[in-house]
């Protein structure tokens, strides 16, 4: 167990749905603490390095085309275990699998349009946070509440 930090990203379907606010929450609640966030229209260049590992694969195009159209609002969060833990909070890439408490599963209905993303491993969350962030964009502060979150 450690403090780390996750790159969480609200896509443009959740972004046009009003749900930053709702993620948000979801994070907040658990005691996680806000880095860095900011509405971007990400270019062509961007989305594509971000979804590098998936090069290759059908359904890139239609992925590129739907988080390129924007605007995504991108996130940086810090807490305990936080690349794993996030991955529970937003549930499973298909919506149908995804637990109902989950962000997935609570808004989402197909993979295509799955309001959420956040970083599979602690190589992606770094890479991801040095994609989408400037080191000058990301805040390092302790929350008034940590004492009473983390022991
Ligand atoms: P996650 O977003 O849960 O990390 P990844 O990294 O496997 O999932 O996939 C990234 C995104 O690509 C997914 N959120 C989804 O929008 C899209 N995607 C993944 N696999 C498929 C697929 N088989 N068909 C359509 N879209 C997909």
């Amino acid at each position: 167990m450690a403090i780390e930090r996750t790159f969480v990203a609200v896509k443009p379907d959740g972004v046009r749905r009003g749900l930053i606010s709702e993620v948000m929450k979801r994070y907040q609640n658990r005691g996680y603490v806000l880095c860095g966030a900011k509405l971007v229209m990400p270019s062509d260049a961007l989305v594509r390095e971000h979804y590098k590992e998936h090069e290759g694969k059908p359904f890139l195009p239609g992925l590129l085309a739907y988080v390129g159209e924007g605007p995504v609002f991108a996130m940086a969060w810090e807490g305990e275990n936080v690349i794993d833990q996030s991955r529970k909070l937003i549930g499973a890439t298909k919506p149908g699998d995804a637990e109902l408490g989950t962000i997935r599963g609570d808004f989402a209905q197909v993979m295509e349009r799955n309001i959420v993303h956040s970083s599979d491993s602690k190589e992606s969350a770094e890479r991801e946070i040095n994609l989408w962030f400037k080191p000058e964009e990301l805040c390092k502060y302790n929350i008034a509440a940590s004492p009473f979150i983390r022991a």
